[in-house]
């Protein structure tokens, strides 16, 4: 890890801006970002505990800065979530934590960074600033609408009308960040310039980095595993084998579903440098790059065989790895934590980049779906990714669009279940669900718990609908941390 265990620097990252200027956007991600590489974050949201004290229907005059007693309770709202956040970083060894509010005064800023320094912990302030009128109508418009502050709301002028005005408010007393001798970073306009001030060490540099790279245009981003292979067949691990004759008819059909979604925009191409993934995407009329991040985990002393000559010939290390499969390391090969890391710069790429299809492995889709998606380290070496099958994933506001599109074409199935424990995985097929409720209950742990830090709940809902080439495609809107790929049974 980048990141050494028992380091005794603590990081709270405190976010500044005028309301709809993605504070909470840029927390949640960022924040997701330094989960994956295994650094334990928390995002704490001061909305969230105003809703809780004040109730969530509040117009816009709770936010006028003339308004003694919503004043009082503001400050209640903010002081406890404060509070939260020095617990959890002296409780629960917490490392970076992100809070969320408008921190939009001097004096604000002062008595936070005051109570943090005191406890050890460092100050970085975080303001996003934009001056794009249509980008804050934007996300007042698809985002602060479906907030839980205007439910039940159905006139979207009613909404619009309130939240300028609770803008206004807080334009009355908000004041940008020129403390020269506090570390910030200050990004205006999604970052078309941005200022840093007094940034040091590693968890500060690693943020700022991360957040330069950051971009809001739309895009598609593909996932598909090699079309079968040779090695898939027989049962055998890693190699470098060519693709079965299935597998070629999947590399045959591949650039007609992605054409179709793409409708003659730019799209790049990125394999690993093994075979199966170059001869997969070898009709793909796009611009293509080989990574060697992306080739398949290591298997070590164990490629080349199968699941069964492994248990026969390394009985301990099968076992280990039930026990522990992402932090377990092949002899001699690599650990589903090692692909993680290997990973980051791709996954830095893939946040700068626009239209990208990567055509890679198993458990190397597995570490980069896991990052989309939230999923924690013990789940994430299960997630089905089944071959022949694209996945396209839409980042939006707090989360991303997951559409699977499965083919035509039979392939063997090279998932292996956890004996030691109870399967929380189903198969691709029996995935047509419906979760139009946006009740927390019956989703798996990290679900729940991701969805209470971030104080924002979007409705899933599904589609299911049958369209050729494919075989089946599901179209479910999550939120982060949801993924039709792991559902409970
Ligand atoms: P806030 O927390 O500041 O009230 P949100 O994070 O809820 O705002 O706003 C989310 C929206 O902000 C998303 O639609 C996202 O695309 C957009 N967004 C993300 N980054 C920025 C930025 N740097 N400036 C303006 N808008 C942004
Ligand atoms: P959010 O957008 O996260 O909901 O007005 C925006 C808001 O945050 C309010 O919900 C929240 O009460 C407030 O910011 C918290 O910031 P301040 O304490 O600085 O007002
Ligand atoms: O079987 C295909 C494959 O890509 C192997 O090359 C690789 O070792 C394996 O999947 C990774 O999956 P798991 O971590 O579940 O064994």
């Amino acid at each position: 890890m980048p990141y050494v265990i028992g380091s005794s620097v603590q990081l709270a990252c405190i976010m500044v801006g005028l309301p709809a200027r993605g504070k909470t956007y840029i927390a949640q991600k960022a924040s997701r970002y330094l989960q994956w590489i295994g650094i334990p974050t928390r995002v704490f949201n001061v909305g969230q505990y105003r809703r809780k004290l004040a109730g969530a229907h509040q117009d816009h005059s709770f936010f006028d800065p003339t308004n003694a007693e919503a004043v009082k309770q503001r400050l209640q709202c903010a002081f406890e979530a404060l509070g939260d956040m020095i617990k959890w970083f002296k409780e629960d060894k917490g490392i970076v934590g992100f809070y969320d509010a408008t921190n939009s005064t001097v004096a604000r800023r002062e008595v936070i960074r005051k109570r943090l320094e005191a406890q050890g912990i460092q100050v970085m302030f975080i303001e996003s600033m934009c001056d794009d009128e249509s980008l804050v109508l934007s996300n007042i418009t698809q985002v602060k609408r479906n907030s839980p502050d205007y439910a039940g709301e159905v006139d979207p002028e009613t909404v619009i009308d309130d939240f300028r005005a609770r803008i206004a408010h807080y334009e009355t007393v908000y004041e940008t960040i020129t403390e020269d001798d506090a570390t910030f970073v200050k990004m205006l306009n999604v970052g078309s310039r941005v200022i840093i001030n007094r940034i040091q060490g590693y968890l500060q540099s690693r943020v700022v980095y991360y957040l330069m790279n950051l971009h809001i245009t739309p895009r598609s981003i593909f996932f598909s595993r090699h079309g079968e292979s040779l090695y898939n067949i027989t049962g055998k691990l890693g190699g470098d084998s060519d693709l079965s004759p299935r597998g070629l008819k999947y590399a045959e059909a591949l650039p007609g579903l992605i054409a179709k979604h793409m409708d003659g925009q730019k799209l790049t191409v990125w394999t690993s440098t093994l075979r199966r993934t170059i001869q997969t995407g070898q009709y793909l009329p796009y611009p293509k790059l080989q990574w060697k991040a992306l080739d398949e985990l290591d298997a070590g002393v164990c490629d080349g065989l199968t699941y069964e000559e492994v248990e026969d010939q390394y009985p301990e290390d099968f076992a280990l790895r039930d026990d522990d499969k992402f932090n377990y390391r092949y002899r001699g090969g690599e650990s589903y934590r090692d692909v993680v890391l290997r990973l980051e710069p791709v996954i830095m790429e893939l946040e700068r980049q626009h239209n990208i299809l990567i055509v890679s492995h198993q458990a190397v889709l597995r570490c980069i779906y896991a990052y989309y998606l939230n999923y924690t380290p013990d789940e994430l070496p299960y997630i089905k990714i089944p071959l022949h099958t694209v996945l396209k994933l839409t980042p939006r506001a707090y989360g991303c669009d997951v559409e699977l599109y499965k083919f035509d074409i039979e392939a063997v199935d090279t998932y292996r279940a956890n004996p030691k424990r109870p399967s929380s995985l189903r198969r691709l097929g029996s995935q047509r669900r419906s979760t139009s409720s946006p009740t927390m209950a019956g989703q798996p742990p990290a679900l729940r718990r991701n969805q209470l830090n971030s104080g924002v709940i979007s409705s899933p809902q599904t589609l299911v609908c049958v369209t050729p080439p494919t075989e089946e495609v599901t179209q479910v809107s999550t939120p982060m941390a949801q993924s039709p790929l792991l559902q409970p049974q």
